[in-house]
Formats: C-alpha cells, sequence, structure tokens
C-alpha cells in the first residue's frame, strides 16, 4: 500500500521548479518548494502527537501555507477538516467538539480560547502572512518527512454541511472520492501543464479545494492565488491566466463592469461556474459580451463534481450538463425511490467513485440519504432532457445558497427562536441580484411583546457567520401553517420574495 492520492497530487512534483502558485504581487511558489513547506508541516502535525485518522480542524485565512496545511495532512494520514473563516467561535466550538479534532489550527485574529476551554483540543496559529507558532514549529523541523501509507478508502477529508435540522454533518471524503474526481475533471476540462488557473475562491470548501486546486495539482499547471474575490483583482489578474472557476456571483460581477470585454478574455479558454444555479440569461449575457461560453458544471461536498455540460460539444444554459464518465445519474420518485423516465421532475441521486463514505457518527442520516447500492439521494429536484442534459429545477431540501454559500434556515430559525420576546421564526431565501438569493428573517413576537429589530440584529450578529445573517428581518402576526401546522414557506416566499428587487446589493 502506498499513499495514491498523495503521490498523485503532491509527491510525483518533488525537484519541480516549475510555478504552483502565482501571487498578486507576482511573486511565486515553485511545485518543490511546496512540498518541501508541506514536509515541514507533516513533521510538525506528527511532533504535535497526531496520529493517523485524527482530525485537524483549521480555520485560517487563504494562504499557501493554508494549501500545504491541507498537503500536509493527505501526506501524514490525518483527516483534514477546514472551516469557513467568516464562522464565529460557537459556531467553530460545534465541528471541534462533533468531529473529536485533536488540533485546532488558525488565525490568531480569531478568539478561540473558548473552543480550547471547552474541548481540550491543542490551539497552534497560523497566520495569513505565514506567521504563528504553527509556522515557528515548522521552520525547525525538517523538509523531508516519510509519507504515511493509505489506501484509497481511507478518510482524507471532512467538510461540515449543515443540515436541515439545523445541525451539522461531517461529510466524510476518501481519498478515492478526491483522486477519482480530480482524474476526470483534468480530462474533461481538458487542463494541463500549459494551464494558468485564476483563483479567487474560498479553499475551506469542494469548489475552491478540490475541485479547483487538485485538479491543478494533477495537470501540474500554475494557480494565480487571489486572496478573495474583487472584481478589480480578478480583472486585472485575467490577462495572466487562461481558465477560471468560479461561482456565479463572480460572473453576475464582471458582467457589471464595463472592462468586461473580449480583448480582456481573447485568450482565455476556459470559464466554470458552480456551486448554485447560473442563470441562463448570465449565461447569454457572459457570452454576447465576451465570445465565451461558461461551462457549467453540478456538485456538492459529499460529491465533489457529479455533472458537466461538454468542453467540446454544446454547453446548453439552464442545464449542467451530463454525468461525468463514471458517474450515474437518475432521477427518481421521492415517496417510493422508483426511477423516472427521461423529462419527469424528480430528486436527483448519484452514485460513482466520487461520492462520500457516510456522515461522522450519523449512521442513521448516512443510512437516510446514501442507499445501499451505492445511490446517494443528493436533496436537489431536476429531469433529464431530451438530449441527455440535467436541468436543476429546484430542491427538496429546506436551502438557500448565496453567493455559492449554503444556509439551512433551519439554524438561523433556531437562533431566532431563542430571541426574547421571540415566539417563533421562519427564514426564507428570496432572489438577489448580487447573491442569487439571500436571506430573509420573518418574527412572529410572544404576546404583548413589541421587537426591536436593532438589538436582535446585535444579538444574531454575535451569533451567526456574517453572510448566514439575515440581510432584512419583519415582523408578522403570524406564520402560515397548513392542516398539519407546517409552515408554508411557498406563501411567505410569494409575499416576500420581491424584497430584493430593485434594492440596493
Ligand atoms: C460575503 N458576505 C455574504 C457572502 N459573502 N453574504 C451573503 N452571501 C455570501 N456569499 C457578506 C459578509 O458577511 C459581509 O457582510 C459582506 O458580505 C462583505 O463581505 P466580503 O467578504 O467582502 O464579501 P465578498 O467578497 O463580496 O464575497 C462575496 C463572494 C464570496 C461571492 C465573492 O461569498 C465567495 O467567494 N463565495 C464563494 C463561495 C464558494 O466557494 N462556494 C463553494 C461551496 S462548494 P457584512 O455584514 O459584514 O458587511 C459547493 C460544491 C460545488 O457548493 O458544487 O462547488
Ligand atoms: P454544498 O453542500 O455547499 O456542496 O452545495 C451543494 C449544492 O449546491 C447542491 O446540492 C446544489 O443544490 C447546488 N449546486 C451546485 N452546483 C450547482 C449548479 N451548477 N446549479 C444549481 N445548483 C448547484
Amino acid at each position: 500500500m502506498s499513499n495514491v492520492l498523495f503521490d498523485r497530487l503532491f509527491g510525483c512534483h518533488e525537484g519541480e521548479t516549475k510555478a504552483f502558485l502565482t501571487f498578486a504581487d507576482g511573486s511565486q511558489q515553485s511545485y518543490d518548494s511546496f512540498l518541501r513547506q508541506t514536509a515541514r508541516f507533516a513533521n510538525v502535525i506528527e511532533q504535535l502527537g497526531l496520529v493517523v485518522g485524527d482530525r485537524l480542524a483549521a480555520q485560517i485565512e487563504k494562504s499557501a501555507e493554508g494549501l500545504a496545511l491541507y498537503a500536509a495532512c493527505i501526506q501524514s494520514g490525518v483527516v483534514f477538516l477546514p472551516l469557513n473563516t467568516a464562522y464565529m467561535p460557537a459556531e467553530i466550538s460545534y465541528f471541534v467538539g462533533d468531529s473529536g479534532a485533536k488540533l485546532l489550527v488558525a488565525d490568531q485574529s480569531y478568539d478561540l480560547g473558548e473552543v480550547v476551554v471547552e474541548h481540550g483540543v491543542a490551539l497552534e496559529c497560523l497566520n495569513g502572512d505565514g506567521s504563528g507558532s504553527f509556522c515557528d514549529l515548522a521552520r525547525n523541523a525538517s523538509d523531508q518527512f516519510s509519507t504515511v501509507e493509505r489506501g484509497r478508502d481511507d478518510l482524507a477529508a471532512f467538510l461540515y454541511t449543515s443540515g436541515t435540522t439545523g445541525r451539522s454533518k461531517g461529510a466524510m471524503l476518501t481519498h478515492n472520492n478526491l483522486l477519482s474526481n480530480a482524474e476526470t475533471l483534468v480530462g474533461e476540462w481538458r487542463f494541463s501543464a500549459k494551464d494558468v488557473l485564476l483563483h479567487a475562491l474560498p479553499i475551506f470548501h469542494t469548489h475552491g479545494l478540490f475541485v479547483a486546486t487538485n485538479t491543478i495539482l494533477l495537470a501540474k499547471a500554475t494557480m494565480i492565488f487571489l486572496p478573495k474575490f474583487s472584481t478589480d483583482t480578478v480583472i486585472e489578474a485575467l490577462p495572466k491566466a487562461n481558465t477560471m472557476m468560479g461561482v456565479p456571483t463572480f460572473y453576475t460581477r464582471l458582467l457589471d463592469d464595463p472592462r468586461l470585454t473580449p480583448e480582456l478574455t481573447r485568450h482565455m479558454r476556459l470559464f466554470i461556474s458552480g456551486s448554485a444555479p447560473l442563470l441562463a440569461e448570465t449565461h447569454v449575457q457572459f457570452e454576447r459580451r465576451t465570445g465565451h461560453r461558461i461551462l457549467e458544471r453540478y456538485g456538492m461536498t459529499e460529491t465533489n463534481m457529479n455533472s458537466s455540460n461538454p468542453y467540446d460539444g454544446k454547453r446548453r444554459p439552464g442545464t449542467v450538463g451530463k454525468p461525468l464518465p463514471g458517474i450515474d445519474i437518475k432521477i427518481t420518485n421521492p415517496d417510493t425511490g422508483e426511477t423516472l423516465t427521461d423529462g419527469n421532475i424528480g430528486q436527483i441521486e448519484v452514485r460513482g467513485p466520487n461520492v462520500f463514505k457516510g456522515y461522522w457518527k450519523m449512521p442513521e442520516k448516512t443510512r437516510e440519504e446514501l442507499r445501499e447500492d451505492g445511490f446517494f439521494i443528493t436533496g436537489d429536484l431536476g429531469r433529464i432532457d431530451e438530449l441527455g442534459y440535467l436541468q436543476i429545477v429546484g430542491r427538496n431540501k429546506d436551502l438557500i445558497i448565496s453567493g455559492g454559500y449554503n444556509i439551512y434556515p433551519k439554524e438561523i430559525e433556531l437562533v431566532l427562536d431563542d430571541l426574547p420576546g421571540v415566539l417563533e421564526s421562519a427564514v426564507i431565501g428570496a432572489p438577489h441580484s448580487d447573491f442569487g438569493e439571500s436571506v430573509i428573517g420573518l418574527l412572529v413576537a410572544e404576546d404583548d411583546q413589541s421587537l426591536d429589530l436593532n438589538i436582535i440584529e446585535e444579538v444574531i450578529r454575535q451569533r451567526l457567520a456574517g453572510f448566514k445573517q439575515p440581510r432584512k428581518l419583519f415582523v408578522i402576526d403570524s406564520l402560515p401553517r397548513n392542516t398539519m401546522g407546517k409552515v408554508q414557506k411557498n406563501i411567505l416566499r410569494d409575499e416576500f420574495g420581491s424584497t430584493f428587487q430593485d434594492s440596493a446589493k
């Protein structure tokens, strides 16, 4: 047994002087230098007492060191658990507690002392500029590390994904989940060592970490590694790249800028979009403005990428293309599980080497969503059209996707319900020109109580990551319910659905 994931993505680049990363200031890091950093980090992980299968949680700014930490976990057989930098300490506490992480590596600006006290987890610092106690230890560590053997079915990473119950679930991803998907994407999207990918995504999610980074590593290509998306820096960097991956908000923001022209993008080979629905209108406008047809693909945390519009064939707006090689997609009746014929709308189920192993310590949840025959019930609703392309038409799960981030209303409702004077609440998503969808909170006050929305907003700010916070709160008399007592969110969406129309971003 070796460690095929590490060898294929990282190990094979030993001695390679070619640039893996190019930074905003033009400086670069070679593959070889990245690997040496990785080995130093792997030595530190070992020195700190982590053994194969232990979890390392990381809440760190986007940096080359952040990627090296991921690589070091793969090299040392430790499970990597990246966390959104917007999460508040109370949110981090849940992930650390649930995963049983042995080490938390975090930026020193995050105040995670209470997490350490609560869970007894070790804490080391890794800051965006490469400083911090973790890096201090690494400076004295060897740049050689004997790669730990791991099989294809062994765990590589946990990515937490929220649930309709409000409790996040740790999706367990194996070495083969990551490797098989990277191999498929390199082939399907024709990545090679000649490519330069513009990377403006965060690196704590599937899209920026696995889809983008693993594909580039496997192809031995180069990434222009920007700290975050900003229209100015992306437009500045575009001439030096030939490929870009982004969420739909990236494309709508670029379209809002007059500098997006055919000249700016003439040299580009490929623009890819995913993580949220790309409006057909955005696809069409982008082609009109640049001549490029954005390639839309469909994936999720539990499965990596499932389907893609073709590289060579017709990229059809409003569809997410066909199943990737080796991956089966079927549409089923949500009530009976029976497979539906093409053209019918049902729940999308996916099977393949990309599908995760299950939810950490949640066997029942795993059984509910992952069938014995290997099909995963995605919670998305779709149909396969007459040309065999998958269209996503909605969701069978109460989920809002804002700027590519998933937000589960239940989690926010639990926070709102807990506020003094609030009897009950409902959270819905409404169309938003920048984020695709954005969050609205509807509150019902207890009898004789009047709610102060300023105070409520302040409490929410302390408890929920910024992107989850409702952009608008309304106090209403009561929540509409059906005869079973279930809140009729469709009625609320009809009533409040135009809240963000014409409003400022
Ligand atoms: C930031 N904010 C958001 C937000 N991002 N609010 C709602 N939705 C979002 N997505 C809030 C912040 O809390 C802050 O609020 C304010 O907006 C400005 O913050 P910012 O950091 O300056 O925002 P900005 O740079 O504009 O970020 C927007 C964005 C970013 C779209 C560039 O969110 C982004 O990079 N999204 C990509 C997400 C992603 O990678 N998803 C992939 C998931 S994997 P305040 O109140 O403080 O002003 C997956 C599988 C798959 O889904 O298929 O790929
Ligand atoms: P996450 O759990 O963050 O990985 O988000 C996965 C969800 O994002 C999927 O279940 C879909 O609902 C959505 N998604 C991803 N890609 C697309 C796409 N191209 N079009 C529509 N929805 C998408």
